[in-house]
């Protein structure tokens, strides 16, 4: 789906949410667990008579304000999603223009793929390895490699077409079947979500862990996102799809290279067999599927030789494929499939015994896993652990008695040797956090550390400069990225919060020259970058994070900004903070106004052409590009449209399709404990892929499980 969508982020924003005529608030309890946030809900409703919808499990606080709650089973909702798809469909209850213009449900499809109504399985199906060969799942291409198109959208192979028979299934009788609810409450709901098909109503939906935490998240809130692009609700105010993000920061992680699989700024982290820079740029920058698409991700090289410059500065030269033998791959295993290190996979590596040391910081393993023995067990295989903290947590002392106990052992069995150090908090030191609407926002240091914690830039850095020093006096497997890492701050030992914010920025490494001329000066050297038209794949660049360009300029710190001035009226507040990317406050804005630049909704302009430039928000286009060029209005996809179907990227198929077996200890409607029967309409699940956890395989049960 749209890159966003993918990522967890909202498209729009906590402030935008007043806009909305509907807000659907499934899969998270926004009243309790985002109370500030959810003053926007409130606002909605208290001014624009807007309609919240609930639909979860529990009747839980937001079930409590909500105008309209519909009880679901666990699991179920992607059928309940492919129920309003179908809903909006059968009933006309769709915004044509919008869908033919920005998404790709006029794209045709090749006739090697297909669904095999009565497997359940889509084409490509490899039962031996029990995954899918997703080369089927693709368009029909012309000679210049571009897809093929039908804009009336009654081919029987476009997209569009094929959508509508694959949610033909999810009758309101099967939406029952399957969620547990009864048909009437499903369809009074679809009716309230689907009332926002017309240009002049738009609807929001929120979502939390009670999507995220499901194996099949991917397939849940791209099924989420088809059903607001069908509705035209995806880049306008008051619209998208908004994931709410937990902790103060996990955004500000996220996109900083927190999760193993791509380093900051979601560029795709090199594999092992990427063995050098053109085989790495190659495989991972995406060629253009329509002659109109900007294709922004063609830039990849510019993101990534300029991180590669802040990581290693001067030891990163042309001449050296910019250091790309010193960055980390992901390995693969024997069998030569990639390895997987997200979060229950480094325990479950560590458990195997393949891991002699761990740094936790800011985190307690043990007690929010889903498995804490496991955790615990794989714990007391390290030779070593490091745990930065405020307190001295479960995950710090997992060898006492009373927690090791757990796993049948004494802290006397306990090898590993545990390092505890004291870390200032969050208010303890100055910093930046993103929030879930992408506004990266400054904050001060309140208050001294107490005794001996000092902040986790000061733990690194002192951790660092040792290590260094060990790889000078000793050399060691492979000292150059260490002794190479372009480790420029002025106090080594505890890097600036502002210089760190200025190097994720990133600056001009030598004069930038035009890319026109190829002579004039367009940047001095040392000079802060603004803009993504700055950077360079030369080497002439340093940024440690494209998206964050316009963090941190020659005007200063923008993340400090905290003016509450609203020049567009809607609540966008461009002067406050800085929003990624661009300081764009509400993603694919194009997709608010018509093939001619026309507001959808006058009241609720995201961006309108003035007949010279983009005026708004800041255009998710380019700002002097006139409607008439047809630029594709999702510039990250090579497509230049948001996918409906998703040609061969995913492993469960290119539509969502409800496959869970789902049990519900107590059905919600009838009190009485039973699974959902329906093998046909709800597949079991068929690939292995996402669904099995290391959390749950024969080879993680611990000693005592
Ligand atoms: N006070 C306070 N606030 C917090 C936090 C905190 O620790 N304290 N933590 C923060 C963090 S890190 C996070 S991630 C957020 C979490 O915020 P939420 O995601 O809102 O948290 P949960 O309480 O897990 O709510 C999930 C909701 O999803 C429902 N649910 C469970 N399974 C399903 C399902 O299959 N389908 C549907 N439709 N619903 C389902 C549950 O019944 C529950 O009502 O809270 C943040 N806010
Ligand atoms: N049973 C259960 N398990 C869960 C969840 C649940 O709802 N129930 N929720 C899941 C979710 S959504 C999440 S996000 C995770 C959260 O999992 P964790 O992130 O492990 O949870 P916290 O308890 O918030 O731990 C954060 C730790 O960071 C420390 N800390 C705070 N500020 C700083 C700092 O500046 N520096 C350092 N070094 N440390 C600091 C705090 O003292 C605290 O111990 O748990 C997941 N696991
Ligand atoms: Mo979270």
């Amino acid at each position: 789906m749209a890159t966003t969508f993918g990522r967890g982020a909202m498209t729009n924003g906590w402030t935008d949410i007043a806009n909305a005529d509907v807000i659907l608030a499934m899969g998270g309890n926004p009243a309790e667990n985002h109370p500030v946030g959810f003053r926007f809900v409130m606002e909605a409703r208290r001014k624009r008579k807007a309609k919240l919808v609930n639909v979860d499990p529990r009747f839980n606080r937001t079930s409590a304000v909500a105008d309209y709650f519909v009880q679901i089973r666990a699991g179920s909702d992607i059928a309940f999603l492919g129920g309003l798809i179908n809903y909006a469909l059968k009933n006309g209850r769709y915004h044509e223009e919008y869908v033919r213009l920005y998404t790709n449900a006029p794209f045709i499809v090749t006739d090697a793929y297909n669904f095999d109504e009565d497997q359940g399985l889509f084409s490509g199906w490899d039962e031996e390895k029990k995954e899918y060969a997703a080369s089927t799942w693709n368009y029909e291409l012309d000679r210049k490699g571009f897809a093929k198109v039908d804009r009336t959208m009654q081919h029987p192979r476009s997209v569009f077409q094929l959508m509508r028979k694959f949610y033909a299934r999810y009758t309101p009788e099967v939406v029952s079947k399957i969620c547990g609810c009864e048909v009437e409450p499903f369809k009074k709901a679809a009716e309230i979500i689907t009332s926002t098909y017309t240009p002049e109503k738009a609807g929001t939906i929120t979502y939390a862990l009670g999507w995220t935490h499901h194996s099949f998240s991917v397939q849940l809130i791209h099924a989420a996102a088809m059903l607001q692009l069908l509705l035209g609700n995806v880049g306008r105010p008051g619209g998208g799809v908004n994931a709410l993000r937990g902790h103060a920061n996990i955004q500000g992680g996220t996109d900083n290279g927190m999760a193993y699989h791509n380093t900051p700024g979601y560029i795709p982290i090199p594999k092992a067999n990427h063995q050098s820079l053109k085989e790495f740029l190659d495989a991972v920058t995406p060629k253009p599927l329509r002659p109109n698409s900007m294709n922004y991700w063609r830039n990849t090289s510019r993101f990534f030789v300029s991180q590669m410059k802040a990581f290693y500065g001067k030891g990163a030269t042309k001449g050296n494929d910019f250091a790309y033998h010193y960055h980390p791959k992901l390995p693969a295993n024997e069998a030569g499939r990639l390895e997987n290190w997200s979060w229950a996979y480094i325990f479950d590596h560590m458990y195997q015994g393949k891991m002699d040391g761990f740094m936790s910081f800011g985190m307690n393993p043990v007690a929010n896993g889903p498995h804490s023995q496991k955790v615990i067990s794989a714990l007391s295989k390290l030779k070593w652990l490091v745990v930065a903290e405020n307190f001295e947590i479960e995950t710090a002392s997992f060898w006492k008695s009373e927690i090791v106990a757990l796993i049948d052992k004494k802290p006397q069995d306990v090898k590993t040797e545990v390092f505890l150090l004291p870390a200032a908090n969050f208010a303890e030191k100055d910093g930046s956090f993103t929030n879930s609407a992408r506004w990266a926002q400054w904050k001060w240091k309140a208050v001294d550390p107490p005794g001996e914690a000092i902040p986790d830039q000061e733990i690194i850095g002192r951790l660092f400069l040792k290590i260094r020093e060990l790889y000078q006096e000793e050399g060691g497997k492979f000292p150059d990225p260490i002794l190479n890492l372009n480790w420029w701050y002025a106090n080594p030992a505890t890097p600036s919060m502002d210089q760190l914010a200025r190097e994720i920025n990133g600056w001009a490494a030598t004069g930038v020259t035009d890319e026109k001329d190829g002579r004039s000066v367009v940047l001095e050297r040392g000079q802060q970058l603004s803009k993504f038209a700055d950077l360079r794949a030369d080497g002439s660049t340093l940024c440690g994070n494209w998206l964050y360009i316009g963090s941190y300029t020659e005007a200063g710190n923008n993340m400090k900004r905290r003016s509450t001035e609203d020049s567009v009226g809607l609540g966008l507040y461009h002067e406050w903070a800085f929003n990624w990317p661009a300081n764009r406050r509400i993603l694919y804005n194009r997709c608010s106004a018509d093939a001619q630049g026309n507001p959808w909704d006058r009241s609720r302009a995201g961006i309108l052409w003035n007949g010279e430039r983009w005026v708004g928000d800041v255009p998710d286009y380019r700002v002097n590009s006139p409607p008439e060029e047809g630029l594709g209005a999702f510039i990250m996809i090579p497509e230049g449209v948001a996918r409906l179907f998703v040609p061969g990227q995913f492993v469960d198929g290119p539509f969502p399709l409800s496959t869970t077996n789902l049990s519900s200890p107590q059905c919600p409607t009838c009190s009485t404990p039973h699974t959902a029967p329906t093998r046909l309409l709800n597949f079991s699940r068929v690939s292995g892929t996402s669904w099995a956890s290391p959390m749950n395989s024969p080879s993680s049960v611990p000693p005592t499980a």
